[in-house]
């Protein structure tokens, strides 16, 4: 029994040895390839994120970085949409759309936009001898895009098939004509619009018009439906706001709410890039912000500060309606020019 486990051990080993001198000696031969051109490339965007304005240009490198492999080729196939994004033609020489080519395989195949569909092939000089092939990180080609609308994200994505050969796959092609790319990376995008919001506060006697916590609510035009809202937004002292929003193309009802003022409302405002919003004065004393200027919550938070300056305690800011520090008759008397109105819904 024992001298059987000592044969079996002798003749694996050999096998073992046999084995491996015959894949060291086939790679250095060149009949063999080895395995290490297995999908290691990666194909990405670079930005693989960003935030563009509406109308504006953005540049997006398709970098190659072959994992170390020898490449021969690489074709790139990508789709965006086309609702969101254009692409701009950067050659006027050649009939439709092309992207700009990059150095690392200089012999363009392909180049070509087709409706949502970007398609770039290259390889290495084929009429080189040798052949250099391309092995590292570099640009493929760099797309411009143009934003079209404004949306929260929009994709651009790689067509890819693992080990497809098929045209419409996205491939790097190694020097030893394997099929090496991973998985490859998708580029998200956000476009935004820039809205400039401009306001006066009514009666402010010191003319600040510096508000803060205001809330602007948008609606589709003539709908309830809330598609944004921001509760933030403060103006400056010449009661100016500028920020992006993500809407789309199309007209919208904004509400506005500044605290302590009446709330106001735009109807059926097509939107624009930048999209100016002059809500002009606003009307004062709704101190209990219930959108309504009335005797409970109004006018009986004015009493409780009555004759008060911003020195004393207990002096309530927000009860001094005309902002000269003091809470009087003119406070009242300002309130009064907005009894009973209700602001808008
Ligand atoms: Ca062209
Ligand atoms: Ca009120
Ligand atoms: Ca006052």
């Amino acid at each position: 029994m024992k001298r059987k486990k000592l044969t079996y051990l002798i003749v694996g080993s050999t096998l073992i040895v046999a084995v491996g001198l015959i894949y060291f000696f086939g790679i250095r031969t060149g009949k063999i390839i080895p395995r290490a051109d297995v999908d290691v490339a990666t194909m990405a965007l670079n930005p693989a994120s960003g935030t563009y304005q509406t109308g504006q240009t953005f540049d997006v490198n398709i970098v190659i970085n072959t994992g170390g492999i020898a490449t021969d080729a690489a074709t790139a196939n990508l789709n965006f949409d086309t609702n969101y994004l254009d692409v701009v033609d950067m050659d006027a020489t050649r009939t439709g759309i092309q992207i700009t080519p990059g150095t690392i395989y200089p012999n363009m195949m392909t180049n070509i936009v087709n409706s949502n569909r970007i398609t770039f092939e290259a390889t290495i000089d084929l009429n080189a001898d040798p052949l250099v092939p391309f092995t590292g990180t570099g640009t493929l080609a760099t797309i411009r895009f143009r934003t079209k609308q404004a949306v929260a994200s929009t994709n651009v994505t790689f067509y890819y098939v693992e080990d497809s050969r098929d045209m419409d796959n996205s491939q790097i092609i190694s020097h030893a004509s394997d099929t090496i790319l991973y998985q490859p990376g998708v580029g998200t995008y956000q476009i935004t619009n820039t809205i400039n919001l401009s306001l006066q506060l009514q009666g402010n006697v010191n003319h600040n018009n510096s508000a803060t916590g205001i809330d602007l609510r948008v609606y589709q035009t003539g709908q309830s439906t809330i598609i944004f809202e921001k509760t933030d937004i403060s103006t400056d002292t010449a009661g100016n706001a500028q920020f992006p929003v993500n809407l789309a193309a199309g007209n919208y009802d904004f509400w506005l709410k500044v605290p302590y003022y009446l709330a106001q409302k735009k109807t059926n405002i097509a939107m624009a890039n930048p999209l100016t919003l002059a809500f002009g004065e606003q009307r004062a004393g709704d101190l209990n912000n219930d959108n309504q200027v009335s005797q409970s919550g109004d006018y009986s938070k004015i009493i409780l500060s009555w004759r008060k300056r911003s020195t004393d305690a207990g002096f309530d800011p927000i009860s001094d309606v005309n902002k000269d520090s003091q809470v009087n008759m003119s406070d009242v008397q300002l309130l009064l020019t907005n009894w009973r109105v209700r602001g808008a819904q």
